[in-house]
């Protein structure tokens, strides 16, 4: 491994707060130079040594464990040094303050997992998964990320870019044919490839869909007429007092948000200010608010008070969703007329009649928002992935079609070759192998200082 000599960084790895042990890590090529600074010998490898620091003046900041991890064998690749001491806000500082006056600068966020992309320790995928491991809102999504570190979503990549390199590399044997020989260019075999890579594409693409899921959760929107009981639906889900309820129309008209953990699944669920026509200037940014809120949704539960339910009013609030988004119907308040609790299918539209005040029928939203947002699928082999991981993807699957539009009427291998030149490209965005500053600068940016 070629480790690139830089500079050196320090940073506080634990969260600020009071704990019994914080963490400060030190990375780069002076960290032996500090280390002899800090307490005048050599350390062994990988073994904690107990250490008292003192400060400039000699003063006592405190007693710590010191563990060397010399280069390349380190998360960085770099030397690194991780100092174990009290873990205080106060104490901590202290310690960082002289360390970094013995010779290094503070890291910046992200820094040490870039150093350690940069080195090759990690591709860029596998960096993403820690941050998303730290971030995990569930369990599934630690082990989604986990399985991401370990590099199973880049071994799949991987595997896409080296058939494309074979694919580029054929196109490339038969690009200069002469016209005479043209017949002798096997277009069966580059159609068969471009199938066989599209399609390993699209299943990536269904995996890592599920991933980001994992990851970003599953949005519902709660929306409907004033009234109708959204805020008690929100309430009763989230099995807590989070939104006011009251029988005046009107109630809600600040966005609120709670998320529920369901089966290992975040759902990250809102509730908005009844949708209708209002001359009060608050309510009716409430209603805009709503609308926007709509646009977000992986689906949307529209709440109808029974007594009102009719298929006018239905349509008229269906109006408010895009026809790409899925909708279940909500018809609430049976309690009042008496009424069973019942799940009804109509093709792919959803209504459930049930009373959210007495809890009738509750158990049947459930177990619909389980299917519909098929939470057993999710939790199984799945490695979490990000939306640029996902954009990358649709790209080269883009790319990849145009590809094959370059073998009829006839067959134009310098364009197809471009195109799987670009395709391989987006996908090598995924792991790094290709990245512009830009990308690696917004990355690393969003993980916090320490990591
Ligand atoms: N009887 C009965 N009343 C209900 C039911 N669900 C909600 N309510 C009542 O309906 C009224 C309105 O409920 P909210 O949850 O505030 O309705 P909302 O849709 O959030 O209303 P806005 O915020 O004003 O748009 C409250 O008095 C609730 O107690 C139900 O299943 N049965
Ligand atoms: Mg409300």
């Amino acid at each position: 491994m070629n480790v690139k000599n830089t500079d050196t960084i320090a940073a506080i790895a634990t969260p600020r707060g009071n704990a019994g042990v914080g963490v400060i890590r030190i990375s780069g090529s002076a960290t032996k130079e500090i280390i002899q600074k800090l307490c005048a010998t050599d350390l062994e490898p990988r073994k904690a040594t107990l250490a008292k620091i003192h400060d400039q003046q000699n003063r006592l900041i405190d007693q710590v464990l010191l563990i060397f991890f010399p280069s390349p064998h380190s998360f960085t690749g770099e030397d690194i040094l991780e100092l174990q001491g009290h873990g205080g806000t106060i104490v901590l500082d202290m310690l960082l303050e002289h360390v970094l006056s013995l010779g290094c600068r503070q890291a910046r966020a992200g820094e040490f997992s870039e150093r350690a992309y940069l080195n090759g320790k990690i591709d860029l995928a596998q960096a993403e998964a820690i941050a998303d491991i730290i971030e995990s809102h569930t369990r599934s999504a630690v082990r989604g990320a986990m399985r991401s570190l370990e590099g199973e979503f880049s071994k799949e990549v991987y595997k896409l870019v080296e058939d494309l390199v074979h694919l580029r590399m054929l196109a490339e044997a038969y690009m200069d044919f002469p016209d005479e020989e043209i017949s002798e260019i096997p277009q069966k075999e580059f159609t068969d490839k471009l199938d066989d890579l599209t399609n390993g594409i699209r299943q990536l693409l269904a995996m890592a869909s599920k991933g980001n899921l994992l990851r970003d959760g599953f949005h519902l929107v709660l929306a409907g007429k004033p009234n109708a009981g959204k805020s008690s639906l929100l309430n009763i889900l989230t099995k807590n007092d989070t939104a006011i309820v009251s029988e005046q129309a009107g109630t809600t008209r600040d966005i609120i948000r709670d998320r529920i953990d369901l089966d290992g699944l975040v759902i990250d669920i809102t509730d908005t200010a009844g949708l209708r026509h209002t001359t009060d200037v608050i309510e009716s940014e409430g209603v805009r608010r709503a609308q926007k809120e709509l646009e977000k949704a992986d689906r949307v539960l529209l709440i109808i008070d029974e007594a009102d339910y009719d298929q006018e009013l239905a349509g008229e609030l269906l109006d408010f969703v895009d026809d790409e988004t899925p909708v279940t119907i909500i018809r609430n308040k049976i309690d009042l007329l008496g009424k069973q609790p019942e799940i009804i299918k109509n093709n792919n539209q959803y209504e459930i009649l049930l009373s959210i005040k007495t809890g009738i029928g509750v158990d049947l939203l459930y177990q619909h928002l389980r299917e519909v947002v098929a939470t057993e699928s999710l939790t199984e082999g799945v490695f979490t992935a990000r939306r640029r991981h996902l954009e990358a993807l649709q790209e080269a699957q883009a790319l990849l079609l145009n590809a094959a539009g370059h073998l009829t009427p006839f067959i134009q291998l310098e364009l197809l070759a471009e195109d799987c030149r670009q395709a391989q490209k987006s996908l090598n965005t995924i792991t790094g192998e290709f990245s512009s500053e830009d990308l690696l600068g917004r990355i690393f940016s969003s993980f916090c200082i320490g990591k």
